[in-house]
């Protein structure tokens, strides 16, 4: 080997590539920071989440050796998702460039229309179990449907506007490409591409229209002047993950946090399930227009807000129908989405229709309605040599004590509650247009330029590595 070669070698082990689990944790503080800044309640939500989250573990041994059996435990205080929405399909496409530099992939397809919101969404995270205990952060990614605006004339107008957008700074955009080329960034590059790239979520005080055209986006919905009338997607929550959001909920007040009237999701259990969240309200913030002859004008836009998330065990196929099925009869039951004089009602009729979900973890397994972490017990040295297990034989391996679960946390999102947490600071009139058009999938992945990763196949197929693991360690 020359020393030319071996110089080479120093440089590249010097020069390597930070990983994207790096870069997506610096990029998800520097954000968290950001925010914290520009809203301040979500600093005081964050402490509020932090306290009781080290309640629940120093009083709960039991959710402290679960969390630690799988993994999340070193997680906790880094985990939290936020949310933007785009505009056009370029977008779509280049934010998912932009968080693939961070290891994040796009994971499901959650259609809004059926609930009101113009939107169809995905949720950019990482998609490994080591990764996600690394760096958990993930960002729910909408884009407007413009085929869902009536108004031919404000449609053009919105296209017009959204064409003469980049959000994007040329920074960000060389480092994209960068990354890709050479399969990675820098130390140096990393550190540039957070900060650009932090541009495209800032929030901006000046609209790009003016007045009169902000007020005709918002006769048309909220959402739609909150997407159009600005220069960028400015992130319109941070949400971190609790341990007990029924405590967090009835502690927001004291604290000055003003919360969302119920809880999303499913009710309170003894075994988690889903997803349950909750907000506090979006600001109402100073906003100046200035219309083509350079006249401003102030107004207020309110986008902004802060949210919780108690995370529980992923569904099956067959749990997510139950799940839809229960909370379809519930709402039912009450005229539609619940609010502020039927809360304690909806909650009774909830948890009395949910009893159909068994709340432990050894049922949830033995029918199939929810995934689990599969481990080997210290009992399995005692198994006979000579007979190969397969996967037919999990339930008999677990039944006689050489297997244990624990429960595999559900990574994504709900799009009954995303539609309510959208409704819950949008006002109630944007919540009952009705759209009737169908979703939209195949033109969601043509903008954003691959399919979306399966969801419940995503599930199956980590807790199959989990049982392989477990098979390859007792036929050894
Ligand atoms: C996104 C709402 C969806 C969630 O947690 O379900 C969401 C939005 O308001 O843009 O973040
Ligand atoms: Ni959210």
């Amino acid at each position: 080997m020359s020393s030319k070669n071996k110089t080479g070698n120093f440089n590249d082990a010097t020069k390597a590539f930070v990983s994207p689990e790096y870069i997506r944790n610096r990029f998800s503080t520097i954000m968290s920071d950001m925010y914290k800044d520009e809203v301040p309640l979500y600093g005081e939500l964050l402490n509020l989440v932090n306290d009781i989250n080290d309640n629940v573990l120093s009083e709960a041994n039991e959710i402290k050796e679960q969390l630690a059996n799988t993994g999340e435990i070193t997680r906790l205080n880094m985990e939290r998702h936020g949310a933007i929405r785009l505009g056009k399909p370029y977008e779509l496409f280049t934010m998912r460039r932009l968080f693939k530099v961070m290891g994040m992939f796009p994971v499901g397809y959650y259609d809004l229309a059926s609930a009101g919101v113009p939107v169809h969404a995905t949720a950019f995270r990482a998609t490994e179990n080591t990764t996600l205990n690394q760096a958990p952060f993930r960002v729910f990614t909408s884009l407007l449907r413009l085929d869902l605006i009536d108004d031919n004339h404000l449609r053009n107008n919105i296209e017009t506007i959204l064409e003469n957008r980049q959000i994007f700074t040329e920074k960000v955009l060389l480092l994209i490409d960068k990354s890709e080329k050479e399969g990675g960034l820098l130390q140096e590059d990393a550190e540039i591409f957070v900060q650009e790239a932090l541009e495209t979520f800032r929030w901006h005080d000046t609209a790009t229209v003016d007045y009169e055209m902000y007020k005709a986006l918002l006769g048309q919905h909220r959402l739609i002047a909150d997407v159009v009338a600005f220069k960028g997607p400015h992130i319109n929550h941070l949400t971190p993950r609790t341990l007990d959001i029924d405590k967090v909920q009835a502690s927001m007040e004291a604290r000055n946090i003003p919360p969302k009237d119920n809880i999303e999701g499913p009710p309170t259990r003894k075994c988690p399930i889903l997803l349950r969240q909750t907000s506090f309200k979006a600001l109402t913030e100073k906003v100046t227009f200035k219309d083509n002859d350079g006249n401003t004008k102030t107004g207020e836009h309110k986008a902004r807000f802060g949210e919780i998330e108690q995370r529980g065990v992923a569904l099956t196929q067959k749990g997510q129908d139950l799940y839809n099925v229960l909370l379809g009869k519930t709402r039912k039951a009450i005229g539609g989405s619940p609010t502020a004089e039927n809360t304690s009602e909806y909650n009774q009729l909830l948890i009395e229709n949910f009893k159909e979900i068994p709340d432990s973890y050894d049922e949830l397994q033995s029918k199939e309605l929810a995934y689990f972490h599969y481990f080997t017990t210290p009992k399995i040295k005692n198994i006979q040599k000579g007979k190969t297990f397969t996967k037919v034989d999990v339930n008999q391996l677990l039944e006689d004590g050489y297997l244990t679960i624990e429960p595999m946390v559900y990574e994504d999102f709900l799009p009954v509650s995303a539609a309510g947490i959208f409704a819950s600071n949008l006002g109630t009139d944007d919540a009952k247009r009705e759209y009737t058009e169908t979703s939209n999938q195949s033109l969601f992945e043509k903008d954003l330029g691959e399919p979306v990763y399966n969801l419940i196949k995503w599930y199956e197929d980590m807790q199959d590595e989990t049982i392989q693991k477990c098979l390859a360690e007792i036929n050894i």
